[in-house]
């Protein structure tokens, strides 16, 4: 089966990179979906996302990444995906993808599965990230080297 993980990986965190993992343990083939959610302000752009994502998950033989700009339902029929893979942590991420798989399940019929978080990195979010990051912290423990390396060239520069 393939699967997708979508996001706005903004920065992609260990939170995320635990359920990409435990997804491609899980499933023959994974797409990760690096989208857009309007409500949100980026620290990196799509592509930097994309790029980040690609090195982050270099080591897993059965994972891609791709960037979405529409509907992440058109993307799942154009794609093959089968299966739509999000993390849960808290009531609040519960509320929020309830409602997002009833909405896309509406449209195409596509299912969506959630993992629950790992407990080691459940408090890991990226918009704390971004701001703890934006604020001059240091954000090291919460997201892979790469992705460390890059937030204090974006923040320095
Ligand atoms: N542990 C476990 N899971 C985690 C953690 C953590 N520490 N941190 C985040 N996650 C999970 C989130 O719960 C989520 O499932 C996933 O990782 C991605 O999180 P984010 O915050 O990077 O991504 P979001 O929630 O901003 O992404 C929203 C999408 C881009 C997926 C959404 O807006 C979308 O599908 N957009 C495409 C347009 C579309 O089809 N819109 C209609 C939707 S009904």
């Amino acid at each position: 089966m393939r699967a997708i993980c979508p996001g706005s990986f903004d920065p992609a965190t260990l939170g995320h990179l635990d359920i990409i993992t435990r997804a491609a343990a899980l499933f023959d083939d994974v797409v990760v979906a690096v989208g857009r959610n309007s409500a949100k302000n980026y620290l990196f752009d799509p592509d930097e996302r994309v790029a980040i994502l690609a090195e982050a998950t270099g080591g897993l033989a059965n994972v891609t990444v791709k960037p979405i700009s529409g509907l992440l339902v058109d993307f799942c029929a154009d794609e093959g995906v089968d299966v739509i893979v999000k993390g849960l942590r808290f009531a609040s991420d519960f509320e929020f993808e309830l409602q997002m798989s009833q909405m896309n399940h509406a449209m195409t019929g596509i299912e969506t599965i959630c993992l629950p978080t790992s407990s080691a990195v459940a408090h890991i979010s990226s918009t704390m990230v971004r701001e703890i990051a934006r604020l001059g912290g240091d954000v090291g423990q919460f997201v892979p080297e790469g992705v460390h390396r890059r937030i204090r060239a974006k923040v320095a520069g």
